[in-house]
C-alpha cells in the first residue's frame, strides 16, 4: 500500500512542502484542473507538474480525475470526438509515468453535501448530508458548489444538460458508460494505465439524475462491461458505505484485483440517506476502519490509499473536505492500522 495525498496544484493552500511533512505520504494524487473538460491534456503541462511533484521529493503516478465529458455520459454528438481527446490524454499520462487514472460517470454533479460547514459536538465542521435538505435544493437556483463540481456551466448551459437527461434511464447510461469503455480499455491497456472509476457519491440517485456506480452488483456489472484488468476502481469507503446494504470490506475482498485506488474515509450514518462526514477513526463513524484496512491487506493491495475528506479543525478554513490538518490525521492513522496490521500477520 502506498499512502498518497490529494493536491488542487498552485491554487491549493495545503502546499507540496506541507505535504511532503506528513509521516508516511509518499505519493500526490492531481490532476490538471484549467483544461476544459474534454480537451487533451498536453504532454509539456503533465511533464510540468510532474517535476513540481517530484521535485518535492512525492511520487506522481495517480490522475484523479481526468472528467469524462456529459455528450459522453449522454451519448450525444461529439462523444466520439471527446473519446478520442481522452484516449490521447492517456497517452501522454502514460508518458509521464502515470499508472492509475479515476473518473467517475455521475451525471452533471460529482459528489453532492447539503451543508459544507455543519458544526459537530467538538466544535469542528463537517460536511453532511441530509436527505430532506438535498430534495430541496434546485440546482438551477442554488449557490451551492462543491469542489468537483464543474464551474463552467452557464445557468441555461445547465437547465439545457438537466433537460437533456429527463430522456436519459440508467440503462442508457449503462449503454453510454459500456459504449466509452470498450474504446478507452483498450487505449489504456496498451499504455498500462489502470482506470479507476469512482463510485457515485451518495451511491443513489440526485436531483432526478441516475446514478449507477452503487452497489455490489452495480460494480460487478461494470467490470464486466469490459473485462480487462485496466477497468477497474477506485474503492471509495464513504461513497459505498453511505448506503448501509454496501459491505464496504467484503466488497474488498470481492473485487481486490480490480480495485487499482482506496479512498479511506469513515462516515457516520444520521438517517435514511443521510450522514455526517465523521473524523476517519473508527469509533467515530459507522464503518470500521479497522476491518476496511484488514482487508485491504489479506489481499496483499499495493496500489495506492488517501485519506480522503477531512473535517475543518483547529480553525482551519479551506476547500471543503480538503484542508490539510484532519486529512494528514487520517493518514496518519491510517498509516497507524496498516502497520499493526501488518506486524500481527507477519
Ligand atoms: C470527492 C472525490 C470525487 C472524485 C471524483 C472522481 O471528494 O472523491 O470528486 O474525485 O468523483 O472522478
Amino acid at each position: 500500500m502506498e499512502m498518497t495525498f490529494r493536491w488542487y496544484g498552485d491554487s491549493d493552500p495545503v502546499t507540496l512542502d506541507k505535504i511532503r511533512q506528513i509521516p508516511g505520504v509518499t505519493g500526490i494524487v492531481t490532476a490538471i484542473y484549467d483544461i476544459p473538460v474534454g480537451k487533451v491534456w498536453d504532454l509539456d503541462r503533465i511533464m510540468a507538474l510532474k517535476k513540481k511533484i517530484n521535485d518535492s521529493a512525492l511520487a506522481f503516478k495517480v490522475i484523479e480525475s481526468v472528467p469524462v465529458h456529459e455528450d459522453i455520459k449522454t451519448g450525444d454528438g461529439n462523444r466520439d470526438e471527446y473519446i478520442e481527446n481522452y484516449c490521447a490524454t492517456l497517452k501522454n499520462l502514460a508518458k509521464a509515468g502515470v499508472e492509475v487514472v479515476c473518473y467517475n460517470f455521475m451525471p452533471v454533479f460529482d459528489w453532492t453535501r447539503s451543508d459544507l460547514t455543519f458544526e459537530l459536538p467538538d466544535g469542528s465542521n463537517a460536511l453532511i448530508y441530509v436527505k430532506e435538505q438535498v430534495e430541496a435544493i434546485n440546482p438551477l437556483t442554488s449557490d451551492l458548489s462543491l469542489p468537483g463540481w464543474d464551474a463552467a456551466y452557464t445557468k441555461d448551459g445547465l437547465k439545457a444538460l438537466l433537460e437533456k437527461y429527463q430522456s436519459i434511464t440508467e440503462e442508457d447510461l449503462w449503454g453510454n458508460l459500456k459504449y466509452f469503455l470498450e474504446r478507452v480499455i483498450k487505449v489504456a491497456q496498451e499504455v498500462k494505465i489502470k482506470m479507476a472509476i469512482h463510485p457515485d457519491d451518495p451511491p443513489w440517485p440526485i436531483f432526478g439524475l441516475p446514478r449507477i456506480i452503487s452497489s455490489r452488483d452495480n460494480l460487478d456489472r461494470l467490470l464486466k462491461l469490459v473485462d480487462s484488468p485496466y477497468n477497474g476502481l477506485t474503492l471509495c469507503s464513504g461513497s459505498l458505505g453511505a448506503a448501509p446494504s454496501n459491505d464496504v470490506p467484503a466488497l474488498i475482498r470481492e473485487f481486490g484485483d480490480r480495485i487499482h485506488f482506496g479512498h479511506c474515509r469513515n462516515i457516520k450514518i444520521t438517517g435514511q440517506q443521510s450522514f455526517e462526514e465523521s473524523s476517519h477513526r473508527s469509533d467515530d463513524g459507522s464503518l470500521d476502519m479497522y476491518e476496511i484496512m484488514k482487508a485491504y491487506h489479506d489481499i496483499g493491495f499495493t496500489g495506492p490509499i488517501r485519506p480522503d475528506h477531512g473535517r475543518m479543525i483547529w480553525g482551519e478554513q479551506g476547500r471543503p473536505g480538503y484542508g490539510l490538518y484532519d486529512r494528514a490525521l487520517g493518514a496518519v492513522y491510517l498509516n497507524g492500522l496498516w502497520e499493526a496490521i501488518d506486524k500481527e500477520n507477519k
